[in-house]
């Protein structure tokens, strides 16, 4: 019997790069596909350029390949929502709905999809915020995950669609550059600390953000579409958690190891975004129900960064 497929969809930006590689390794790269709107990119296993708002396409794919999971990553995050709010909205709520029905309609199995710590929102306790709590995010990115987090329980609940979801932090990776996020800086610091010795930092120095090492990422990825459906209990979203730190500590961290490195602060509008989200956040149910847990802290994840990227 042939073996179904895995489709990764917006596998070209800073999750999809590394998340491919991985389920590459772990299921064979003959069953893992990567899609992205670009033309061509270099990836170990199958390409398909694939717009994911084109619905007929994505069906096509889906059919001429035996695919029976979806990791669908494509979005606009939210500095680039910010700058564009109708197409952020438009990709980030149909995308999902491309998937969700494929789903519904019995052609996909499993489907991942990504939330965001950007759900929260000003009226959200700041620190360790909860898995269930006050939710009124501010921006368009912020509002289209919370909504999409409200039809992938709907999706769920009437209609059987096995969706699993959590809410990303900030993440953090040497492989490939993070685009228009407001998390962003936590990795920018580091090709300009390797550079130049300095960086200019866009948030200000106590901007204190929920940050997550992209190998944690992956793993909580995997983790979650790997668990037994049952230990699945929350099918909305859930927090995940690893580190929490602010400009100045990430500086502090990496001057440990480039002792005349400087940083220097010129908040832009991303300010106001980092303002309304949680500095850290209760992890609980993730870790009880399908036993997520971290590795990396700020000072390992420093250490494998900079080893990394020195090459
Ligand atoms: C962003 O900054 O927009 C993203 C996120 C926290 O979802 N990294």
């Amino acid at each position: 019997m042939k073996h179904s497929k895995i489709l990764v969809i917006g596998a070209c930006g800073q999750v999809g790069t590394e998340l491919v590689d991985n389920l590459a390794d772990r299921f064979g790269p003959e069953r893992v596909i990567a899609s992205d709107i670009r033309d061509q990119a270099d990836f170990s296993v199958d390409y398909i350029k694939l717009d994911v708002l084109d619905r007929a396409a994505v069906k096509q794919v889906v059919i001429d390949n035996n695919i029976s999971e979806v990791y669908h990553l494509a979005a606009l995050l939210s500095a680039t929502a910010e700058k564009n709010p109708e197409f952020g909205w438009k990709l980030n709520m149909d995308g999902l709905f491309s998937i969700l029905d494929l789903a519904k309609e019995g052609l996909l199995k499993k489907i991942f999809w990504p939330s965001s710590i950007a759900v929260f929102g000003p009226t959200t306790p700041r620190f360790d915020t909860p898995q269930y709590t006050i939710i009124e995010p501010t921006t368009v990115y912020g509002i289209s995950k919370f909504a999409g987090e409200r039809w992938c329980q709907y999706y769920h609940d009437r209609y059987g669609v096995d969706v699993r979801s959590i809410r990303y932090p900030g993440l953090i990776g040497w492989k490939s550059l993070p685009g228009g996020g407001t998390t962003d800086y936590a990795v920018e610091i580091f090709h300009e600390a390797l550079k130049n010795n300095s960086y200019n930092c866009f948030l200000s120095a106590d901007t204190a953000l929920p940050m997550m090492y992209m190998s944690d990422a992956i793993k909580a990825t995997i983790d979650i579409m790997q668990a037994p459906s049952d230990t699945i209990k929350i099918r909305s979203s859930y927090n995940i958690s690893a580190m929490s730190f602010n400009p100045a500590e990430i500086a502090h961290e990496i001057k440990k190891h480039i002792s005349d490195f400087e940083i220097q602060y010129e908040p832009d509008f991303r300010q106001a975004i980092a303002n309304n989200w949680p500095a850290s956040i209760n992890d609980q149910e993730a870790r009880d129900h399908w036993n997520w847990k971290h590795e990396f802290d700020l000072r390992r994840m420093v250490v494998d960064m900079i080893e990394n990227l020195k090459g």
